[in-house]
C-alpha cells in the first residue's frame, strides 16, 4: 500500500450520506433487466487521473505526485497508486496510452523494453483487483517526433515508428485482456495547406488504419478497434474531424464494418454537435462503439475535458446508448481531468465519484424514459404517414412517376407540429 490516498475510505452506495458517498449508482440495482455495473461499465483514464500535471497554455505542473518523474520504479509506484483508486472506487476498467504508463526510453527499443515491463506489472496487479482494461491506445501526439503528424506524416520513419508503437500497444492489450483497442489521430491533420499534400496524408492515414485491423486479425484480438473522432484539436483541419467525416473515410478505404466508434461528448461540442447527434448518427450507421465521457466548458471553445456534471444532459447521451442496444465491448471511460487548482489526493476520488453519480442518475432516467415509451410513441407517430403501401412505393419509384402522380392526384400536403415543446416537457418529467 502506498500512503498517497491515506484519507480516503472506499466510495460505497449510501443515498443518506452527507460524505463522499454514491447516491445514484448502485452498481447492483437492476435496470432494464442488468446490473447497473454492467451497463455502464465505467473506467479511469489513466492519463489524466495519473499522468497530466495540471498544466495549462500559460503554466505548467500545479499538481505534485509522489510518481512524477521518469524511472521504472516511479512508473511503478503510480501504477499502484491508481489501482488503490480504482479499488476505492469499485471501477471495473481502465484506459491507457503507452507514454501514461512507461517512462520514454532512449530507443525505440528501450522504450519497448519499459513498456513490457510495465504491462507485466499492470497485468500482476489486475489479477488482485476486479478492475480490467476497456481499451488501450499508443500515444502518437506528445512527443515532438509527431508534430507533423503519426500515420500521416511526411516522413515514412515516422509512419513507421508509429506502426511499431500501435503494434506494441495492441499487443498488449490483448495480453491483458482488453476489450478494444483505441485510435485517436492526435496530430492526423494539418496546420497549413501550404505545406501539405492532403490527398497523399489521406492515403497514409487509410493503409494505416487497414494495416491495424489486419494486424487485430493476424493475433486473434476479438475486442473492437475503435476510432475517436475530434475537431480542430490539436491540428487545425483533422481528417477524423466527426462520426460522419471518420464514416465516408472508412467507407473510402473498406473499413465500415471492421471500425467502431468511440464518441467524446468535448469533442462532439468542438465539432459544433450535440453528443447525442454523434452517438444517434453512429448507431444508425452501426457503428457505435463506445464513449468518452466528459464536459466541455462551453463558453472557451477548447477541449476542457472536465467531469460530467450535467444530468439532463448525460441522460440524452445514454438514451441514445440504450436505444442502440447499450455498451457490448464498449463502456463509459472517464475522458476527464480536474481542474489545475484541485491539488488534493481527494479530488482525484471525488471527481470520479461525482461523474459515477451523475451518469448514474442519467442514466436512470434513459431507461424510464425509454421504458414509458412516450417520446419513441410521437416520434413514431411522425412518420405514420410512412407505414402506408403507397408511400413505401414512392421509395422504389422515380422522378418521373413520381411528379406525374402528384397532379393527377391533386395532393395537397398539410403542415403538421413538430411537437417539440411537448417532448422536451417529457424529457423533463424523467431528468
Ligand atoms: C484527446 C482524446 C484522447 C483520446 C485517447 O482529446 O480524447 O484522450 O481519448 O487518445
Ligand atoms: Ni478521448
Ligand atoms: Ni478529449
Amino acid at each position: 500500500m502506498t500512503d498517497f490516498f491515506r484519507d480516503a475510505a472506499p466510495v460505497r452506495y449510501d443515498p443518506d450520506a452527507m460524505g463522499l458517498a454514491f447516491r445514484h449508482y448502485n452498481p447492483d440495482e437492476i435496470v432494464m433487466g442488468k446490473r447497473m455495473e454492467e451497463h455502464m461499465r465505467f473506467a479511469v483514464a489513466f492519463w489524466h487521473s495519473f499522468a497530466w500535471p495540471g498544466g495549462d497554455p500559460f503554466g505548467g505542473q500545479t499538481f505534485e505526485r509522489p510518481w512524477f518523474g521518469d524511472t521504472m520504479d516511479l512508473a511503478k509506484l503510480k501504477a499502484d497508486v491508481a489501482f488503490e483508486m480504482f479499488d476505492l472506487l469499485d471501477v471495473p476498467f481502465f484506459c491507457w496510452h503507452d507514454a501514461d504508463i512507461r517512462p520514454e526510453g532512449d530507443s525505440f527499443a528501450e522504450s519497448q523494453r519499459n513498456f513490457e515491463e510495465i504491462v507485466d506489472y499492470l497485468i500482476g496487479k489486475m489479477e488482485r483487483s476486479k478492475t480490467r482494461v476497456l481499451w488501450g491506445t499508443a500515444n502518437l501526439f506528445s512527443h515532438r517526433r509527431f508534430m507533423s503528424g503519426a500515420a500521416t506524416n511526411p516522413d515514412p520513419e515516422i509512419f513507421a515508428w508509429s506502426v511499431a508503437t500501435v503494434k506494441n500497444c495492441m499487443d498488449a492489450t490483448h495480453k491483458m485482456g482488453g476489450e478494444n483497442y483505441v485510435l485517436w489521430g492526435g496530430r492526423e491533420g494539418y496546420e497549413t495547406l501550404l505545406n501539405t499534400d492532403l490527398k497523399r496524408e489521406r492515403q497514409q492515414a487509410g493503409r494505416f488504419l487497414q494495416m491495424a485491423v489486419e494486424y487485430k486479425h493476424k493475433i486473434g484480438f476479438k475486442g473492437a478497434i475503435l476510432v475517436e473522432p475530434k475537431p480542430q484539436e490539436p491540428s487545425k483541419h483533422q481528417y477524423d474531424y466527426d462520426v460522419a467525416t471518420v464514416y465516408g473515410f472508412l467507407k473510402e478505404f473498406g473499413l465500415e464494418d471492421e471500425v467502431q466508434m468511440n464518441i467524446e461528448q468535448g469533442h462532439a461540442i468542438l465539432a459544433g454537435h450535440s453528443f447525442e447527434h454523434e452517438l444517434a448518427l453512429a448507431a444508425s450507421l452501426g457503428i457505435f462503439g463506445s464513449i468518452d465521457m466528459n464536459r466541455n466548458d462551453y463558453q472557451s471553445g477548447w477541449d476542457t475535458d472536465q467531469f460530467p456534471n450535467n444530468v439532463p444532459e448525460v441522460a440524452m447521451a445514454y438514451y441514445e446508448v440504450l436505444k442502440a442496444g447499450g455498451f457490448t465491448t464498449g463502456g463509459t471511460n472517464f475522458d476527464a481531468k480536474l481542474r489545475r487548482q484541485s491539488l488534493d489526493p481527494i479530488d482525484l476520488i471525488a471527481g470520479h465519484a461525482g461523474a459515477m453519480d451523475v451518469c448514474a442518475r442519467g442514466f436512470k432516467a434513459a431507461a424510464a424514459m425509454l421504458e414509458d415509451g412516450g417520446l419513441e410513441n410521437l416520434r413514431q407517430a411522425r412518420y405514420a404517414g410512412w407505414d402506408a403501401p403507397e408511400a413505401q412505393a414512392l421509395l422504389t419509384s422515380d422522378f418521373d412517376s413520381i411528379a406525374a402522380q402528384v397532379v393527377a392526384d391533386g395532393i395537397n400536403p398539410q403542415p403538421r407540429s413538430g411537437r417539440q415543446e411537448i417532448l422536451e416537457n417529457l424529457v423533463n418529467r424523467f431528468v
